[in-house]
């Protein structure tokens, strides 16, 4: 099945350019809030090019791995759009990420340089690459003269997202150019959205949540928007009144927070409120209603894929589906599983330097190539597309997600655990919790929650720790030795 309606994609383009073209218009527009001040779209578009300039005489050449990562800042936006104007790749980081997690990451991408605004950071990056350059997302280098700017093909690479996917080690998703201009002008065009609009946004700009969608999607259509660095949910309802906005984009933990505050009336206000990254549970969909008086809009993307699906901007918003496929996107339900199966523009390259994982992640027929989400769906008699489970083994904890192996691998290094399994265990806050069985080593006391955690904490990122740790004899396990994780999952739920 396909976008039905009078949507139309336009020809394949470059984010870059689509973006820079925009802005190029009526340069003494209002583009960015941050920190207490506006930046217009003319000193935007400026400071990308004194940055593209510092980039290249820095040595960095179209094609080259860029890391960044940093706070919500207009720097943190300017420097990623200059490296998408140059050609170079951006590798956007968590920066709640460890030592352990950058250094794969580090080791996957091989970037040249690295623009970061985090304490400490600078040191443990050199350490682990020597060469690599690096500076704060300011690129406090010299000035040089500007490259060419914004000379790039739709195919060459933009951005490698990294993602737990399905198994082992994070993996790299390469996406385009065009990918990424795909992804943001079908949300563009799907939730209706122009140059007066104004967005709250305060999702992180590491994930294509909030940088695929909502940073992207500010500079294709020219609007404007309203940068929190964290979230703050009176903040973000001070600010939605203050500030005029028309839209906020969220994940579920974020809503079931604002429903509980006293000023969520304010919500009322905008045009568009937008969950995504996990289920929006029917209930906490009609809390906001009745609070707030809003029907959130739910749509489903993916790291690898930007947008895929969206409840319609006009029309009913169903509770507990995320709609139709977005312009552009194909999708299908596979044969026997009902894995949601995708393919269209938006849809990325591959994972970078894995073509054993792309043989995994992609089916081909003579219709072409598709990608397997490892999402189960259904689709209703009205053609709303509805998420019914996952056929890979990830746990979604407030929007971000968390490979329950990176997890076991983590705790399994401590003295105390003789075998251990994490799975997700529903949560009304979080969506689900990370939770750990453990077995202790014989002999010794089996370690306490805090000591878990403090432990892990050297190699994972905090929202990876367990929040909740059951000491149990055995781990349920299959003929092959296998646990069951389902089976850990379930009795947890049913306590
Ligand atoms: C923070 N903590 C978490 C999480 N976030 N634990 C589990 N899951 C989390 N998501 C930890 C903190 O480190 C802290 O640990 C403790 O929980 C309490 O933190 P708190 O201050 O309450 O949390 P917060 O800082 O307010 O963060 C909650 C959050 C944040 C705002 C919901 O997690 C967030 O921004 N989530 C959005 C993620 C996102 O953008 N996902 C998109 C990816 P300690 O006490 O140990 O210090 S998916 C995607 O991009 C696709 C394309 C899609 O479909 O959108
Ligand atoms: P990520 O790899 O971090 O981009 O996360 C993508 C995954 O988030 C998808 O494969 C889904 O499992 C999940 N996801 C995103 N949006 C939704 C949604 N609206 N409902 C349920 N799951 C979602």
């Amino acid at each position: 099945m396909s976008a039905t309606g009078a949507f139309r994609l336009p020809a394949p383009g470059t984010i870059s350019g689509a973006c820079s073209t925009r802005l190029s218009d009526d340069p003494d527009r209002l583009l960015l809030h941050a920190d207490g001040a506006w930046t217009t779209r003319g000193d935007f578009l400026d400071r990308t090019a004194v940055v593209a300039g510092r980039l290249a005489g820095g040595g960095l050449v179209a094609g080259d791995r860029v890391l960044l990562s940093g706070p919500s800042t207009v720097d943190l936006a300017v420097a990623h759009v200059a490296c998408l104007r140059s050609g170079l790749v951006v590798v956007p980081v968590n920066g709640g990420y460890t030592r352990d997690e950058l250094a794969h990451i580090v080791a996957d991408s091989r970037p040249s340089a690295a623009l970061v605004d985090h304490d400490g950071w600078n040191e443990i990056l050199v350490g682990l690459a020597p060469e690599l350059r690096t500076a704060g997302t300011d690129v406090c280098w010299d000035d040089a003269p500007v490259p060419s700017l914004d000379s790039g093909t739709p195919d060459d690479p933009a951005l490698i997202g990294y993602t737990s996917g399905t198994t082992g080690a994070p993996k790299g998703a390469v996406l385009t150019q065009a990918n990424l201009l795909a992804g943001a002008e079908s949300v563009r065009q799907a939730w209706h959205w122009t140059s007066d609009d104004r967005l709250l946004l305060c999702l992180p700009l590491f994930h294509m949540h909030g940088l695929g969608v909502g940073l992207h999607g500010t500079l294709l259509t020219g609007a404007s928007a309203v940068l929190h660095q964290g979230f703050d949910q009176r903040r973000v309802l001070g600010d939605i009144v203050d500030h005029g906005c028309t839209m906020f984009f969220g994940v579920p933990t974020m809503y079931h927070r604002l429903v509980e505050d006293l000023e969520v009336a304010a919500l009322g206000s905008l045009r568009l409120c937008v969950s995504g990254s996990a289920p929006l549970s029917p209930l906490l969909h009609g809390r906001l209603r009745d609070r707030a008086g809003i029907s959130v809009l739910e749509r489903y993307g993916m790291t690898e894929t930007v947008m895929l699906v969206s409840n319609p901007y006009k029309g009913e918003r169903r509770a507990g589906s995320v709609g139709f496929p977005l312009p552009g996107v194909e999708l299908r339900l596979a044969d026997g599983t009902g894995e949601i199966q995708v393919r269209g523009p938006n849809v990325f390259a591959g994972y970078w330097e894995r073509p054993e994982a792309d043989e995994e992640a992609f089916v081909g027929d003579s219709g072409g190539r598709w990608f397997k989400t490892g999402d189960l769906g259904s689709v209703d008699d009205d053609g709303y597309v509805s998420i019914v489970g996952r056929s890979k083994e990830v746990i979604i904890t407030g929007g971000f997600n968390v490979h329950p192996r990176e997890v076991d691998d983590a705790l399994a290094g401590h003295p105390g655990v003789s075998e251990v399994a994490v799975a997700g265990v529903p949560s009304e806050e979080w969506g689900e919790d990370v939770v750990a069985w453990i077995v202790p080593t014989p002999g010794a006391p089996p370690p306490t929650e805090a000591e878990l955690r403090d432990f892990a904490r050297n190699h994972l990122a905090a929202h990876k720790l367990p929040r909740r740790v059951v000491v149990v004899g055995s781990l349920p396990r299959n003929a092959l030795g296998k646990v069951l994780r389902h089976e850990l999952c379930e009795a947890a739920s049913d306590e």
